[in-house]
């Protein structure tokens, strides 16, 4: 089972049994790898997705043991029930910190309505990532 990417950067997980969630997140390190393996000069990889998986789970050990360490940045219930109630945190950036020096924070952003929301919008609350930079790094 391979990882599906949409576009270029943002990978929505299988939403299927456990299992099938489990072996696609024990697959993403090799994905990670290959992006940052295709260029020479610039290391920073920023794995952003729909990962349908808590961050804390088991199955993200291969990721994290990727070097230098991969870590998780956002670790928040960002995925709502029908009521509007924060649920799951399933929505991740994922980067190592030797690289990606121009991290600032991550978040989810403020929905007044989550009821309203949920119901005509989506699920996932919208998220965000800051990075800070004075200079090109790498
Ligand atoms: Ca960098």
């Amino acid at each position: 089972m391979s990882p599906r990417f949409h576009g270029e950067d943002w990978w929505h997980a299988v939403w299927g049994t456990a299992t099938d969630r489990t072996l696609e997140a024990q697959a993403i390190d090799g994905v990670f790898a290959s992006v940052q393996a295709a260029s020479g000069a610039d290391q920073d990889v920023i794995l952003v997705g729909d990962h349908n998986m808590a961050c804390t789970h088991a199955s993200w050990s291969q990721l994290k043991a990727v070097s230098p360490a991969v870590a998780c940045k956002l670790d928040v219930a960002t995925t709502m029930n029908t009521s509007g109630g924060y649920a799951n945190a399933y929505d991740h950036f994922w980067m190592q910190d030797s690289y990606v020096t121009e991290f600032s924070s991550t978040g989810r952003d403020y929905i007044a309505n989550t009821v309203d929301y949920v119901t005509r919008l989506s699920d996932h609350a919208p998220v965000w990532l800051s990075l800070y930079s004075t200079s090109d790094t790498d």
